[in-house]
């Protein structure tokens, strides 16, 4: 048995491996073949792509990110001023403060309203959809640039987030009733599903997420992060924006909607793709 020690040179391997798109267990099998056990893989695996390549893997192709002039607490968004209310690194996690005005905020929910019906979520077998319990919501998608309202957002969105307006999807509207959440997932569309391949050729894996309050629940309703104990408060025109450089858990991005305890809750969720989503 080798001694079990990560080197620079096994290190930048199991990057090369990952950025080439090899599966996670095709390097697992790999290791193991050369004498590594199965969990001393998997640690160091892990602990390698999650620390040394996904910033790498980051700074290696366009991603979407908030750029904010140094000690600057606000960003210039097209035609806007955001504030940065709170950052985080791992996982990334920015909360923006006063993304959209009162008045798009009301006017979003009041042309999403007629046209809402109930959440469904992307059958992984399929790449089909279909409601699912875990997502007690209502909601519905624009179209890119569908409205006025929606094409201004955007373009918006799209300077925050250093992002093309063409590599996003359209905006999906939520609505949460009394009791409604959305149980914790990951955005990514999971790489080992069958029904990925069919929803990666309308523009390619999902990068970053950006969801945006349209108003502010009376109770409950929180974004969380169980993964790293982090919640955002749901307040009208603010937003929370998170990113995942690869479709992986390492990217600790497992995120949900707590229930909403009084009142109801609306967001706006943009999400970023790799290529243009057509
Ligand atoms: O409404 C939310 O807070 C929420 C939580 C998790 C929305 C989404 N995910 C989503 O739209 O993907
Ligand atoms: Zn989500």
């Amino acid at each position: 048995m080798p001694e079990q020690v990560i080197t620079p040179e096994l290190r930048q391997w199991i990057i090369d491996q990952a950025t080439a798109g090899h599966s996670a267990d095709s390097v697992i099998s790999a290791m193991q073949a050369s004498g590594w056990s199965e969990d001393t893989a998997l640690a160091a695996l892990e602990n390698t792509l999650k620390d040394q390549a996904l910033p790498m893997i980051e700074a290696s192709r366009p991603f979407p990110e908030v750029v904010m002039s140094a000690g600057g607490t606000t960003v210039w968004a097209h035609d806007r001023e955001v504030s940065v209310l709170a950052s985080m690194a791992r996982p990334r996690v920015l909360v923006l403060g006063g993304l959209l005005s009162a008045q798009e905020c009301h006017e979003m929910i009041e042309l999403a309203q007629p046209r809402l019906a109930r959440s469904e979520t992307v059958i992984n077998a399929t790449g089909g959809s279909e409601v699912n319990v875990a997502r007690t919501s209502q909601g519905m998608f624009f179209a890119r640039a569908e409205n006025e309202l929606c094409a201004r957002v955007e373009a918006r969105m799209a300077a925050l987030l250093n992002w093309p307006v063409e590599r996003g999807e359209g905006l999906q509207i939520l609505r949460y009733g009394p009791g409604a959440e959305y149980k914790p997932h990951y955005d990514y569309f999971d790489p080992s599903q069958p029904g990925t391949p069919a929803v990666l050729r309308r523009g390619g894996q999902r990068l970053a997420t950006l969801v945006t309050y349209l108003n502010t629940p009376a109770s409950g309703g929180a974004t969380i992060f169980p993964d790293v104990g982090f919640q955002v408060s749901a307040v009208a025109g603010n937003a929370v924006f998170f990113s995942y450089a690869l479709p992986h858990p390492m990217t600790q991005t497992l995120h949900g909607g707590a229930p909403v305890l009084a009142g109801e809750k609306w967001v706006a969720t943009k999400w970023l793709r790799e290529q243009r989503f057509e």
